[in-house]
């Protein structure tokens, strides 16, 4: 394998809407430069990059998968994100690994939602952001008319360094206007008469996008409205590095055309990792300068972890600094634990190449790690820095999960923990008040494919359903109760005798109990069953099954039998005279309530408010960002867990929300008895 310095690589990302083509373009980008010797279709089922038996059956992406290409003496790294939004994580997460982004749009598509959701990923950040206009050869292909959507509907301007010749069918080859050259199928010629004027006028709209990033370029520029190529190259080496130009390219991954002049444009003019070696990390909570350099400190960062049934996990690493070998031991920070390299590889797609070193501003594979996980960085032994961490979205879809066959129920656990660390978007806990495994995440398609998985790979049969809301039980007013629990039937009987005042407590006090028992009316020993027998009615609930909250109890007072009484007969007193004297207390459901900020073109937000009252939420604020309205609104869990796919159908797929528990709040009485309904027909106690 050969050794590349950091000037020689590039790291690209493909980031895009699902089907405008990053699959086959990163397999024409193996073919092209010889990495594979066939080209793989999509209907085929035999890409490099969609390996994944379920990404073959559904005709594409639903994992971010890696490969490489040697070209003209460089390397170029490629990771194949998905652009189906429910998978958008992998991306968000894999960012911190490249120096450059490649959004690529359909030429046909206009303004399509997988686009928006990549742009918006990349909005604002410091990283090379890339336009590649594909499917040229498509009927109804425009190059200007995408690249004019995208400026229209977002901040960015794409700035052309190549344009198309011909279209359509007849879409041949490429003009790059830095150069004046002409190229299809890789060989040069001169522009084509008919467009010398375009590219001119391209080359001027170039020239002054790079000058305005630099008061010596633009100063240069001012003055002879001309720059030299080898500054302009420069100028815009630098100015896509922190992603103040983003230069547009067009081909058609399906034929080809366009293709091997991107992968040469990829190497003459977008940043490698050298350009981008001034790195800011954080030191427990403090940023830090770090420059990155072949031989310096150790840095990686985990972008992804493939679950391979046979092989165990592989840990996708892209390398900033120094060199990791097998048997370097590393720290990682986020887990404040030691690991070592062990076995490594470049994969191309699921085909492992073994390699003993990754090198500065290299990506690879390691698997077999102990403690570091996905998100995490690699430092030196001694040093305590991190990368600067990665903000995952909150989930926007719910769904309890449990096995199919009982005595799957085991298994279950530690089969899913491995299928939803590949994607870090996936969360999964138990909730203890409702019994319920979660699943969340960011789609339904997404969660479905965790079934898919558990069952393909780990034949674990699993279904989901709606998960219970997790309401919880109180009371508005005060009362008196008592119980006397009194069994003499044979042998030895059972006694116990309690009073209590229940009362309703502040929001979010709990349980309080309070012992006023004076006299030793009840012995001292079968207080704490006293207590214990409320805690456990209290967490089974009373009047609709969900734990009881925001309750004081004070037992003042009772009695005792010498033989009869124990902390059984107490415990079942103090249960039954809670029962009594809750149902006396206008008892009441609290639901959960959460802050939603929903983010909605301009054009939804009277039918996303419209919506939002039917839902019972309540509009808190909004703000305008760009062309987005940013809503903050609160919302009853209730509602929010099948909130998602109703604002996709009325904003055309292109809302999308977030949020997080604000606080609990009074069911509405119509609900509340539905609930407690529901309970009692259930009710198997
Ligand atoms: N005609 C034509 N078809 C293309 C071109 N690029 C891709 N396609 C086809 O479009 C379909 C989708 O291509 P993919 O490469 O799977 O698209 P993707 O962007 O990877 O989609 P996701 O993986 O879902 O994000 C496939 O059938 C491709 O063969 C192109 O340039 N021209
Ligand atoms: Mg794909």
């Amino acid at each position: 394998m050969k050794e590349y310095s950091m000037k020689k690589l590039r790291n690209l990302m493909l980031m895009g809407s699902s089907g405008s083509g990053k699959t086959i373009l990163a397999e024409q980008i193996f073919y092209l430069s010889k990495s594979t010797n066939r080209l793989g279709k999509i209907d085929e089922g035999n890409t490099v990059m969609d390996f994944d038996p379920e990404e073959t059956a559904k005709k594409m992406s639903l994992g971010l998968s890696i490969g490489y290409a040697n070209f003209n003496d460089h390397k170029l790294n490629i990771l194949d994100a998905p652009g189906y939004p429910d998978f958008v994580g992998d991306a968000i997460v894999a960012l911190p690994a490249v120096e450059n982004v490649v959004i690529v749009a359909n030429a046909t598509g206009g303004f399509e939602v997988g686009l928006e959701l990549a742009l918006e990923q990349v909005d604002g950040k410091k990283k090379g952001k890339v336009i590649l206009v594909n499917r040229m050869d498509n009927e109804h292909a425009d190059y200007d008319k995408t690249l004019e959507a995208i400026h229209e509907n977002t901040g960015i301007n794409p700035v052309k360094v190549h344009i198309p010749i011909g279209k359509e069918g007849s879409f041949e080859g490429v003009v790059d206007v830095i150069r004046q050259k002409a190229i299809k199928s890789g060989v040069e010629s001169d522009v084509p008469a008919n467009m010398t004027d375009a590219v001119e006028e391209a080359r001027l709209h170039l020239m002054e996008a790079v000058a305005e990033t630099s008061e010596e370029l633009l100063n240069e520029f001012l003055e002879n409205m001309e720059l030299p190529q080898d500054k302009l190259i420069a100028g815009l080496r630098s100015a896509i590095a922190i992603g103040e130009v983003v230069p547009a390219f067009v081909c058609s991954a399906g034929t080809g055309v366009g293709v091997q002049a991107f992968m040469q444009a990829v190497i003459d003019y977008l940043p490698s990792p050298e350009d981008c070696a001034n790195m800011e990390l954080l030191e427990g909570d403090a940023p830090k300068s770090f420059v990155a350099s072949a031989n310096g400190e150790l840095l990686g960062y985990i972008f992804k972890l493939y679950a391979d049934p046979s092989m165990g996990d592989f840990a996708y690493v892209r390398m900033f600094s120094g060199s990791l070998k097998t048997g370097t031991e590393f720290y990682t920070p986020e887990k404040e634990a030691k690991d070592k390299a062990g076995n490594m590889y470049f994969m191309l797609g699921k085909n492992r190449h073994d390699c003993s070193e990754i090198r500065a501003g290299e990506i690879g594979a390691l698997v077999k790690l102990k403690n570091a996980k996905v998100m995490n960085s690699i430092v030196a032994p001694n040093a305590r820095h991190a990368m600067m961490p990665t903000d995952v979205p909150t989930a926007t879809t719910w769904q309890a999960i449990k096995a199919v066959n009982q005595s799957d129920e085991d298994k279950i656990g530690s089969s899913l923990q491995r299928v939803i660390a590949e994607d870090p978007t996936i969360r999964y806990e138990l909730n203890a008040e409702t019994h319920e495994n979660v699943l969340s995440g960011m789609g339904d398609q997404q969660l479905q494919l965790v079934l898919k998985k558990l069952k393909n790979r780990y034949k674990v049969e699993a279904e989901l359903k709606a998960p219970r809301i997790q309401y919880k039980e109180t009371i508005t007013a005060s009362a008196e109760s008592n119980y006397k629990h009194k069994k003499q039937s044979g042998g030895r009987g059972q006694y116990g005798d309690v009073y209590f005042r229940i009362k309703p407590t502040e929001r979010g006090e709990g349980f309080q109990f309070i012992n006023a028992i004076v006299g030793g009316v009840i012995p001292s020993n079968f207080v704490p069953a006293i207590e214990k027998g409320l805690v456990e009615t209290m967490e089974k609930g009373i009047i609709a099954g969900y734990q009881v909250v925001d309750v004081s109890v004070e037992v003042y007072y009772g009695s005792y039998h010498d033989v009869d009484s124990s902390e059984m007969a107490f415990k079942i007193a103090s249960s039954m005279a809670l029962k009594e004297g809750f149902k006396k207390c206008k008892p009441i459901l609290l639901e959960p309530i959460h802050n939603l900020v929903i983010i909605v073109p301009g054009e939804y937000m009277g039918d996303v408010m419209g919506d939002i009252s039917t839902r019972r939420g309540r509009i808190m604020g909004m703000e305008q960002r760009g062309k987005k309205q940013y809503l903050s609104a609160q919302m009853p869990v209730a509602e929010m867990y099948s909130y998602f796919p109703a604002l996709k159908s009325f904003t055309q797929g292109r809302g999308r929300f977030t949020q997080e528990f604000s606080h609990y709040e009074r069911v509405p009485e119509e609900i509340t008895q539905k609930v407690v309904a529901a309970w009692q027909d259930n009710d198997v106690q």
